[in-house]
């Protein structure tokens, strides 16, 4: 039910680090109408969601609803180190209506693993939803192993993980493991692995400006045609490492903008793209047709 591709979706700010309003509709929009995704991961990564306060989170969670209603699926992430807070925004995107929640692992302080199971069954107990578990471990330092993912899913309500790894063992056994379990991967430019080890889809943030062909690298994966979803994947990772030797997020945002779509700035401290990066953006989005 919850299977299928979904845009790790970005947030647009102003130069004061403001939200725009009318700009995260477009790229909702943009994300549904043309890149053709089946739902929108909120308030992750690629929605700068560590750098924003609790009512930037909100809002963005009820500004997307707002645009998307039903016609989509929609994940909350709403992981934070203040469990409190995790808990609010959890109660606050279930009465929304959101599908799922989410929560990256909490990380900083080397948190023991009955430390992380007491933080997912919190957040499970208080809003009732169901919970994907975020896995990112070159970002968290947590590593969670196929023993400790088999304790967390105990709690039924947890429905499957976000996974952010290259460790396409793990993910073999996890697979293997837990059949019935929703696993969703993380990196873009290893789409055609993750397909092949049977992954049910997939959330990223160049699927933002990049959906259609993350849509054709999965079916075609699926189909067995791996050639075909090699050539398209070739093509994607000739994008991805652009955009990454740019920088991700300013160079998503500007890609958007060149659309004319109302992208903005990424929030502070991140850096905006100087001059010589915008117009290799316009070059990257005329050359692969984005
Ligand atoms: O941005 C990151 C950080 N990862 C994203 C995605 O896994 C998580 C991935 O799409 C995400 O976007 C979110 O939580 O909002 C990469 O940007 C992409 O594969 C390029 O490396 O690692």
């Amino acid at each position: 039910m919850m299977k299928g591709l979904y845009s790790a979706l970005l947030v647009p700010f102003d130069k004061e680090g403001n939200i725009l309003e009318s700009g995260l509709r477009q790229i909702v929009r943009q994300n549904i109408d043309v890149q053709g995704i089946d739902g929108l991961y909120i308030n992750g990564s690629s929605g700068e969601n560590f750098l924003i306060n609790t009512e930037q989170k909100k809002r963005v969670f009820e500004i997307v609803k707002d645009e998307a209603g039903d016609e989509i699926k929609l994940i909350a992430q709403v992981g934070a180190l203040d469990l409190n807070e995790s808990i609010e925004l959890g109660k606050f995107a279930t009465s929304l209506g959101y599908d799922a929640l989410s929560a990256v692992t909490p990380f900083y302080y080397p948190f023991s693993f009955e430390e992380i199971k007491y933080y997912y069954n919190a957040i499970i107990e208080a809003t009732g939803n169901d919970m994907i578990i975020y896995s990112i471990p070159a970002l968290t330092g947590v590593n969670l192993s196929i023993q400790q993912f088999e304790e967390l899913f105990e709690n039924e309500k947890v429905i499957g993980i976000k996974y952010t790894a290259a460790d396409f063992f793990l993910l073999e056994r996890i697979r293997k493991a837990f059949p019935d379990k929703l696993i969703l991967s993380g990196f873009d430019e290893m789409l055609i692995q993750a397909a092949i080890s049977g992954v049910d889809g997939a959330i990223g943030s160049t699927y933002n400006i990049n959906g259609q062909r993350a849509r054709k690298i999965f079916e075609l994966a699926k189909q067995g045609n791996i050639q075909e979803a090699y050539d398209i994947q070739h093509e994607t990772n000739d994008i991805i490492e652009q955009v990454l030797a740019l920088g991700i997020y300013p160079t998503l945002k500007a890609v958007l903008s060149a659309k004319g779509i109302e992208a903005g700035e990424v929030k502070r401290p991140l850096a905006p793209l100087d001059n010589e990066g915008l117009e290799k953006v316009k070059s990257l989005v005329s050359k692969y047709n984005l």
